[in-house]
């Protein structure tokens, strides 16, 4: 077994800790952005005092939204996956060249968008609906990231193929296999977004094209829009499949399944992205229902998710003496900040994945589209299932790639739990207020028309709002002593987890890829095309651009 002989992986350390470095710029500014949208809440409109950094409230929502979602999500899974896979694969990427070039790629992207966002030139959202317009620069910018992950992809399939050749009938190890799943299906999704920079958001932005076709640029963009949080999804679930059920003291309870969760995204979360259309007019209400079956389909494989992971934590918990049907939870190692700050993402996820199925249900989602219940939505899943997960990988990978043992184990505890207790107060707050009515998107500290029965909930949304903001700065504050001055020990690299079942146990069908993009290619054709096909014939660009903030 190769596996025996360690290899030198610093430079790929290095390049994740590159990457992870601009994901940490990109929360802090979303965090702070966020913290002032909070506040707003409570009436204190700080928007004044912040010019010419922050010039309006919704120019303060799309620094929030862009850097949180799009930057700091992406910048961190561009990190951490490649990581991930070549421990797994036990060597190194196929090309490092290529690795520090898509790294340089990306961080040109990024300054490129940054320039106009920041000057208040792409006040659009993190959606940039047409025909809101922004700067052409922001479009180009946000391209060339996307072209970055895509070579993300490249070096992945090299390092496979690499792996493969000395390999010829070993499966794939898991981590590597979910790494690879995870860009492959995140490189297809993308592909709509791609159509709709490339053809309607660019040469309209610099003037090629005078008017667009919003409701196309719309469908083209949730093509991608909904894999996308799958993409931000898949590497904390990587996490929790690969690396918690070690960290718990455990094994992981079914490889196999795992496997098939994955094949499954990599099926279903592309044909759904109707369900964030189910307003829109211009699609006919058949197609929205298939979409709508294909979204009740894509949560299977989060179930087998909930299924495989609590099964796993179980065996680690009564290896540690845990008993009972539910009180062995407490037995988990919850002093690992790590661990705790993982497994409270699951539990929150619970909740953030129930509400996406209200969203999901055709008819309900007229209740809750365009509300506060859709931004609590997200802020479990995306703000924490997400975020939490990975803030609390950063507790033993920035500690690897800095080669000092974390700062404080205690502080760390201690922010986990403060998110836990901010978000729970503030998506409650926001899931209520939705379904009394109160719209997304809008400055609502400065609406004339706040009902009585909002009055109440607001003070919760700055009050949870504010805790989320202690809690990022007492993990910057962390992560920043850890870096600077920690004295503790560097860690050893944690090992993935063993597995109950393991890899053997599945059929060798689950660890080919052909047959599975061929049926994920299908599912893309048979809900999109009729759809495309309509709008381009029906609907023109008849729609000119304008600026709102
Ligand atoms: Fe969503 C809107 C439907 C998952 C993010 N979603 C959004 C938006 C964002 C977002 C950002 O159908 C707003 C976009 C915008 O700006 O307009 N979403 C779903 C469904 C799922 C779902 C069905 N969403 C996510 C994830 C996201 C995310 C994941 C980010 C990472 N969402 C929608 C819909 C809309 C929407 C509509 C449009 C609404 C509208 O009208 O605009 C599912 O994938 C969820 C499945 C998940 C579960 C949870 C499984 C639990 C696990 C943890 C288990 C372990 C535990 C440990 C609990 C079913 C795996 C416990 C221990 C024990 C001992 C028990
Ligand atoms: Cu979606």
């Amino acid at each position: 077994m190769t596996h025996a002989v360690p290899i030198d992986l610093s430079s790929e350390r290095r390049l994740t800790g590159a990457f992870f470095l601009i994901a940490f710029i990109a929360l802090f500014v979303g965090v702070v952005t966020g913290l002032l949208q909070g506040l707003s809440h409570v009436g204190l409109n700080v928007y004044p005092w912040l010019r010419p950094l922050v010039q309006s409230y919704y120019h303060g929502l799309s620094l929030h939204g862009v850097m949180n979602v799009l930057v700091w999500t992406t910048f961190f899974i561009c990190g951490f996956v490649p990581y991930v896979a070549v421990r797994a694969y036990n060597r190194p990427l196929a090309s490092r060249p290529l690795g520090w070039a898509t790294f340089g790629l990306m961080l040109l992207g990024l300054i490129v968008a940054g320039v106009p966002l920041l000057q208040n030139n792409a006040t659009v959202m993190f959606t940039f609906y047409p025909p809101m317009q922004a700067h052409w620069a922001f479009y180009v910018g946000l391209t060339l990231v996307v072209v970055g992950t895509w070579l993300v992809t490249l070096n992945l399939l090299l390092t496979q193929r690499n792996w493969r050749r000395q390999h010829r009938s070993e499966r794939t190890p898991l981590p590597a296999f979910m790494s690879l799943i995870t860009f492959i299906m995140w490189t297809i999704a993308s592909l709509g977004l791609a159509a709709e920079m490339l053809f309607m958001l660019i040469p309209w932005s610099l003037g090629w094209s005078s008017e667009i076709n919003p409701l196309l640029a719309r469908t083209l963009f949730w093509f991608t829009g909904h894999p996308i949080v799958y993409f931000w999804l898949l590497p904390a679930y990587i996490s929790w499949y690969t690396l918690v059920p070690r960290q718990a003291g455990g094994r992981l309870f079914s490889d196999p399944m795992a496997r098939a969760s994955f094949l499954l995204f990599l099926l279903l979360s592309t044909p759904v992205g109707f369900h964030h259309q189910y307003t829109d007019p211009g699609i006919a209400q058949g197609w929205k229902l298939v979409h709508t079956f294909f979204t009740f389909a894509v949560f299977f494989p989060s179930l087998l998710t909930f299924f495989n992971v609590v099964a796993s934590l179980e065996t680690g918990a009564r290896a540690r003496g845990g008993q009972g049907l539910v009180a062995w939870f407490f037995k988990l190692p919850w002093g690992d900040p790590s661990l705790a700050a993982q497994v409270l993402a699951m539990l929150m996820f619970a909740f953030g994945g129930i509400g996406g199925l209200i969203n999901a249900s055709h008819s309900m989602n007229l209740l809750v589209h365009n509300s506060m219940y859709i931004v609590g939505h997200f802020h479990l899943t995306v703000g924490t299932a997400v975020t939490l997960s990975f803030m609390g990988i950063t507790y033993w990978l920035v500690p690897v790639i800095v080669g000092r043992g974390l700062w404080s184990r205690r502080l760390a505890l201690t922010q986990a739990w403060l998110w836990v207790v901010g978000m729970t107060v503030f998506s409650y707050a926001l899931h209520s207020l939705g379904l009394e009515g109160m719209p997304r998107r809008t400055w609502i500290g400065m609406a004339t028309y706040i009902q009585p029965e909002w009055r109440s909930l607001m003070p919760l949304v700055s009050i949870g709002g504010t805790i989320m903001f202690v809690s990022a700065m007492l993990y910057f504050l962390n992560l920043l002593l850890t870096w600077a001055v920690s004295r503790e020990p560097a860690p050893a690299p944690i090992e993935f987890a063993e597995a109950v079942s393991g890899p053997e146990a599945a059929p060798v069908f689950l660890d080919r890829l052909r047959p599975w993009l061929l049926l994920s290619a299908i599912f893309i054709l048979v809900a999109y095309v009729p759809t495309l096909i309509h709008l381009l014939m029906e609907s023109s660009a008849n729609v000119s651009g304008f600026r709102v903030w």
